[in-house]
Parts: C-alpha cells; sequence; structure tokens
C-alpha cells in the first residue's frame, strides 16, 4: 500500500519543479493544470462511451475530411473551453478546426501561450476499445497583443515550450516535458487526481520493436522496405528479428515504444509523399518527447522540431524512437534515396 507521503501530485511536481524557474510566474503551472482538467473530463466520457449515445459518428467532417465521432467533438470542445477559461492561452491550433481558434476576449487576450493540439487522436479505434490519446505543444507566443495569430502557431518545433500526451487506457496517463526530461503521472480515478508513476522517462537501452502499417508496403520507398527487410533478418548480435507490434493509434504505439523500446515509423509514400501524420499536433510534441527522453525524431532526413510549418495542418513522414534505430532506418533512406 502506497503511503500519502510517497505520492506526488501533478500539482505538486509542478510547482516543485516551477522553483527551477526563479522568473516563473507560474502561467505555464496553470496551463498544464488546465489541461489535466479537461483531460479528466474526456476520460470520463472515453470511459462509458460505451454507456452513453456518444459512440458513432457525428454526422460531420474534420478538415481531414475524416468522419468525426461524438467523441472528437465533445473532446475538441472539452480543451477548448478549459483553455479559454483558464486565459493563459490566447489561441489554440486543433485538428478538428480548419483555422486558429483565436481567443479575443480581455482576459484570454493576456494569454502568453498558444497551444497546438489534437484532442482525441486514434478515435477510429474508440468502438474497439484500443487506448486513444490527446497530444498537445506549448509555444510562447509571438505577437503582442490581442488574440493569438496564424503566425503564433507557425513556429518550428524548437520553439516548444512544453509538449504531452494524455494516454486513454487501461488506465489513464498524462505524460509531458517542458524541456527537462519526460515524467508520467496516472491518474486516481478514485480521488481524479494524476500522481507521478513514471519518474524520468527514457528509451530503454536495447529496443527491438518496431512499429509500421506494413499494409502500405508496396508503396513505400526503397529505403523504408530495406529497412523493414532489416529488421525482420536473424542477427541475435543486434536482437534482431525484432518484433512488429502496430495498434493504428499514434499515441498508443509511441507510449508502448516509449517504455518497452521501439521505433515508430509513418513514411511517406508515392501517394502521399508527407505521410500521414500532421506536424504541429501529432509529430512535434511526439519528437520533443522522444529527444527529452534520449532518443530522435526525424522525417526521414531532417529533425522534426527544425521544420518551419508553412500551415497548420500540413503533414510529415515521422520516424521516431530510440537513436540507434532511428539512424539505421535513415541509413536505408539515405543509401536508397534518389540522388
Ligand atoms: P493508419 C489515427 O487515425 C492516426 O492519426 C494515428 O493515431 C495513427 O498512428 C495513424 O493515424 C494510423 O494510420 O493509416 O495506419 O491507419
Amino acid at each position: 500500500m502506497r503511503t500519502r507521503k510517497s505520492i506526488k501530485t501533478l500539482t505538486e511536481f509542478i510547482i516543485e519543479r516551477q522553483q527551477e524557474y526563479p522568473h516563473a510566474k507560474g502561467a505555464l503551472t496553470r496551463l498544464l493544470n488546465d489541461i489535466a482538467t479537461a483531460a479528466k473530463i474526456v476520460n470520463r466520457e472515453v470511459n462509458s462511451a460505451g454507456l452513453v449515445d456518444i459512440l458513432g459518428y457525428a454526422g460531420k467532417e474534420n478538415v481531414q475530411g475524416e468522419a468525426q465521432k461524438k467523441l472528437d467533438i465533445f473532446a475538441n470542445d472539452q480543451f477548448i473551453t478549459a483553455l479559454q477559461a483558464g486565459a493563459e492561452c490566447c489561441a489554440i491550433a486543433s485538428e478538428e478546426n480548419e483555422k486558429v481558434i483565436s481567443f479575443k476576449n480581455e482576459f484570454s487576450e493576456l494569454g502568453k501561450y498558444v497551444i497546438a493540439i489534437d484532442p482525441l487522436d486514434g478515435s477510429s479505434n474508440i468502438e474497439a476499445n484500443v487506448s486513444i490519446g490527446t497530444i498537445f505543444s506549448i509555444y510562447r507566443r509571438k505577437s503582442e497583443i490581442g488574440g493569438g495569430t496564424l503566425d503564433d502557431l507557425l513556429q518550428p518545433g524548437v520553439n516548444m515550450v512544453a509538449a504531452g500526451y494524455v494516454i486513454y487506457g487501461s488506465s489513464t496517463m498524462l505524460v509531458f516535458t517542458t524541456g527537462k526530461g519526460v515524467n508520467g503521472f496516472t491518474l486516481d480515478p478514485s480521488v481524479g487526481i494524476f500522481c507521478l508513476s513514471h519518474e524520468d522517462m527514457r528509451f530503454p537501452e536495447k529496443s527491438n520493436i518496431y512499429s509500421i502499417n506494413e499494409g502500405n508496403y508496396i508503396h513505400f520507398q526503397e529505403g523504408v522496405k530495406k529497412y523493414l527487410k532489416y529488421c525482420q533478418e536473424e542477427d541475435p548480435v543486434t536482437n534482431r528479428p525484432y518484433t512488429s507490434r502496430y495498434i493504428g493509434s499514434l499515441v498508443a504505439d509511441f507510449h508502448r515504444n516509449l517504455i518497452k523500446g521501439g521505433i515508430f515509423i509513418y513514411p511517406g509514400t508515392k501517394k502521399n509523399p508527407k505521410g500521414k501524420l500532421r506536424l504541429l499536433y501529432e509529430c512535434n510534441p511526439v519528437a520533443f518527447i522522444a529527444e527529452q527522453a534520449g532518443g530522435k525524431a526525424t522525417d526521414g532526413f531532417n529533425r522534426i522540431m527544425n521544420i518551419q510549418p508553412e500551415s497548420l495542418h500540413q503533414r510529415a513522414p515521422l520516424f521516431v524512437g530510440p537513436k540507434d534505430m532511428v539512424e539505421k532506418a535513415e541509413e536505408f533512406l539515405k543509401e536508397h534515396s534518389p540522388a
């Protein structure tokens, strides 16, 4: 039985870490708490989705042309409401909204941060009861006054001040970084408190999982095909053949690979050279966490966090995981890419 004194809550942790930023006035602390609050409300609905009429499609499409599930919209509304009420954030870019949501009320306009968020990623898995998640990244605004702008959101990942995800699974966890390592908090549903459960998360030294939708094999570039064959070869010295694990829910796949050690790949294809995942609210946050956990995240050739976004919903190929695995994959891409 864990005694109270051994449990550190999210709030206690953030306030404790805030001491490391003497000039901090607590705005980022409050912003992270606003996200945690919305996550708890979304968690309650995700866990009871099968019981209430919230499963199924809302009859609308999001900007990606993907049929919106009722939970997608519910989650989007919860995060927008919590962030607007919290008044630390002056604008949001959401997967569910084509344009920037700029907060123009007298309080939010003073918000120093902007957020890019995928409120409920992997929602196509909801009715299969597969883990899904929220993914977010936080930047300081560039504009001086008024509601946040598109320019505030189109910043390269290196400008992130924090990033994280919530995974709604067998237990609900909030995993985030503010640039000083990665920490995971598990929700105690009996009291609705996120408690520190995974301190200073890092990829394991040895990894042997590869995650990719091999159903798209014929569309992959030659270098990706060659890397997959490398993963499947027998070589005890390098722990191969690797194990293939793919859920089709980015947060679930990435979280497992962070804990157990593995590379996640969503590459470009001839038809979709930039792949499927969105840079601002899927690739960048996952890349920040991966780098802070000792790993690497590239588009196969360039660091994800260096990419200068041109549009809110632009996509990027993603190779993310332990440094050695990502660099091996990059070797095959470089060797087999057209000169
Ligand atoms: P595919 C979910 O729709 C998502 O955006 C990510 O969560 C996931 O990694 C990816 O798409 C799965 O895509 O094409 O393999 O089904």
